[in-house]
């Protein structure tokens, strides 16, 4: 287990920092904070964080996360598929 700055989420019961960085991670994919990220959206944010990855990868990625198949994705499914 890496070394772990002591920072004030530290005192916070287990799981808070987790929930509280996948709040983040979701208020920059979901850039127009209407709580649910569409393709458009996911594609975005993932060509940022890995330029190489090609439509098809885009696809499958977010399929995967879109665990009800509705065709965007809820705060809820992106917390479960940063957990997995
Ligand atoms: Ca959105
Ligand atoms: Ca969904």
């Amino acid at each position: 287990m890496p070394h772990k700055d002591r920072t004030t989420l530290d005192y916070l019961r287990p799981g808070t920092e987790e929930r509280v960085k996948a709040r983040e991670n979701f208020r920059l994919t979901d850039a127009d904070g209407n709580q649910q990220i569409t393709f458009a959206e996911f594609t975005a944010f993932m060509a940022d964080l890995d330029p190489e990855m090609t439509a098809d990868e885009y696809r499958i990625g977010f399929d995967e996360i879109d665990t009800d198949h509705d065709g965007v994705v809820s705060f809820e499914e992106f917390r479960a598929w940063l957990q997995s």
